[in-house]
């Protein structure tokens, strides 16, 4: 079997986060690494507090892991601070390691921020030139070009000025498009489109599931597009399965 890693937060509700990140890994069948570099205070209604890992535990842990094991993807989700993304930069350089998913995590669905000022601006530089994909929401992605994105047109343009910060490809997830939902998909050639019917509800997680599944689809020999058209299918999927545990948002179920 096939090794992936996720530094990511931790979100004990397990729809979100490194939690969701495993759930993924374990449901297409490759051996998943975890490492925490945020812990968080959550439950389906809000994240209450953020607590980063400090950077020498996360420098440990990672040292410690790829000592031994070296995963065939990985995938980052919500790194929070700016030393977080240095240490994970580090890592990535000293280890040589390929198939990269950025998730440029940003806010919480329920609209707490989840990053430190200046964050975006260092991972865009320094760990955005090292991804195999990068996996933005259309908010995500407004707010990492600076472009407002209304139209599908407007997610290509955006797409465009991503793939310009140095990643492989792009995928832009999460636009609206005569009731459906659509992923745009870019690597510099041609545009990809991938459209599913929309599903009633709030969910929590959809974009660290659907990275986890592109970083899965990676490591077991897919193209970034095979990979993304794959993750894209298992997020519809869980979707239409999702449970409410709470009094909250509900969870993807896969
Ligand atoms: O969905 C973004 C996200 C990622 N990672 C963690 C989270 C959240 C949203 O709440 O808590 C740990």
């Amino acid at each position: 079997m096939k090794n992936v890693l996720s530094i990511a937060g931790s979100d004990p509700t397990g729809g979100a986060g490194l939690q969701a990140d495993l759930k993924v890994f374990r449901a297409l069948d490759v051996i998943g690494l975890s490492i925490p570099a945020v812990l968080t205070a959550q439950n389906t209604r809000e994240v209450r507090e953020v607590y980063p890992v400090y950077s020498e535990c996360l420098r440990q842990q990672i040292e410690c892991l790829l000592e031994d094991i070296t995963p065939e993807a990985m995938k980052t989700g919500m790194l929070y601070s700016r030393s977080t993304v240095s240490v994970v930069v580090d890592a990535v350089c000293e280890y040589g390691l390929d198939n990269l998913v950025v998730d440029p995590v940003s806010v919480s669905t329920t609209g707490t921020s989840l990053v430190e000022d200046g964050m975006l601006d260092k991972l865009k530089q320094d760990l955005f030139p090292h991804a195999t994909v990068i996996t933005p929401n259309i908010y995500e992605a407004s707010l990492l070009s600076s472009m407002m994105i209304e139209s599908p047109a407007d997610m290509q343009e955006a797409a465009k000025a991503l793939l310009d910060m140095g990643p492989r490809s792009v995928v832009i997830t999460g636009g609206h498009l005569e009731g459906m939902i659509s992923d745009i998909f870019y690597d510099g050639k041609e545009f990809q489109r991938f459209t599913a019917e929309k599903v009633k509800g709030s969910f929590h997680g959809t974009g660290c599931v659907f990275s986890a599944a592109v970083a899965a689809h990676l490591a077991k020999g897919s193209s970034s597009l095979e990979a993304v058209a794959g993750a894209h299918q298992f997020v519809h999927e869980a979707i239409k399965r999702a449970e409410n545990p709470g009094s909250g948002m509900q969870i993807l179920c896969y």
